[in-house]
């Protein structure tokens, strides 16, 4: 559906409910907070009763975004049944929103709408404001607002910002494009602190998760077949140390997408219950890796994807495999 179409139906049906639930993806990067939290903004300036869900508490270097503390982690604390209108935002499936369970109960009584940039969406919802090639989900969000004269304050505008550079890692990545600059460029008009943002989003390394980095570039292969780097986070990296798996997993996955020549890199990351996760990240034009992560299961962006396989990590004399 397009914009113009879309957002003054998504209006309508937000006007219609009487309690809302947002909902952001699990591990919440900036974008399904940024948008949600903006969401949220707009729904309490309206009086709106909303509640907000997230299944992973975000990470603290997000805490400067107005109202993140609303968000509730415990699915027990969400009454369900108690909504008449379900958005969520940034997520490309249900199974990312952890909530494929408790939402198939409810399925056929609650209205869900789906706002989300992922080319991979499962459409779900029965509104899906789906857009692939917006730079992120706040994009969305910004034009929704936008195209039904909503007014944009320095709360939203902050929280809208930080999606657009946290999906565009601060302007550098293949989603960037003149359409995302000029957003941005009007949220700062609006009162986003473009400096501040990204010294809260990027400059949250300690020398441990340096030196842990460091343990894991020194893993560093290329593998000659697909033209690809990769490397591995094994459970054992991260015990005893304060650094959490997507911290360690999503930063290197964008740091390592700087190396030339290659077409793709890959992340493996062991997480508990024998589950692997593979992250990856190409700045190739002619690089598709949401193909590559949904031919193992997963999904995502042609820049930056992901998947998740059953097994462990092990080495032998040719290197790192999972069994
Ligand atoms: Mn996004």
């Amino acid at each position: 559906m397009p914009y113009q179409q879309a957002a003054p139906k998504i209006l309508e049906q937000i006007k219609k409910s009487d309690h809302i639930l947002l909902i952001s993806h699990e591990k919440p990067d900036g974008d399904t907070l940024g948008s949600s939290l903006a969401l949220a903004h707009y729904l309490e300036k309206e009086n709106k009763k909303h509640s907000h869900f997230c299944p992973d508490l975000p990470p603290s270097y997000f805490n400067y975004l107005p109202k993140i503390e609303k968000i509730t982690t415990d699915h027990n604390l969400i009454d369900w049944s108690g909504h008449d209108l379900i958005i969520t935002l940034d997520c490309g499936d249900l199974k990312r929103a952890l909530i494929a369970e408790n939402l198939e109960k409810i399925k056929n009584k609650r209205f869900i709408i789906n706002i989300d940039h992922h080319q991979t969406n499962a459409y779900f919802g029965h509104y899906n404001l789906v857009v692939p090639q917006a730079s992120s989900t706040c994009e969305i969000i910004y034009k929704f607002f936008e195209l039904n004269s909503i007014g944009i304050d320095k709360y939203m505008a902050t929280s809208l910002l930080t999606g657009i550079l946290t999906d565009t890692m601060n302007f550098t990545n293949a989603a960037t494009n003149h359409e995302s600059l000029k957003i941005a460029s009007s949220l700062l008009t609006k009162g986003a602190k473009v400096s501040q943002i990204i010294s809260q989003i990027s400059q949250n390394k300690n020398i441990q998760s340096l030196k842990l980095w460091g343990e894991i570039l020194y893993r560093l292969e290329f593998n000659p077949q697909y033209n690809a780097a990769y490397t591995v986070i094994t459970k054992n990296d991260l015990k005893n140390k304060k650094i959490s798996i997507e911290e360690a997993r999503d930063g290197l996955a964008n740091f390592l997408s700087n190396i030339q020549g290659v077409d793709f890199i890959m992340v493996l990351a062991e997480e508990d219950n024998n589950i692997i996760k593979g992250s990856l990240r190409t700045t190739k034009d002619d690089v598709d890796v949401s193909k590559i992560a949904e031919s193992l299961g997963g999904g995502g962006h042609k820049k930056a994807a992901g998947f998740k396989i059953k097994g462990q990590l092990a080495k032998d004399e040719k290197g790192w495999y999972i069994k």
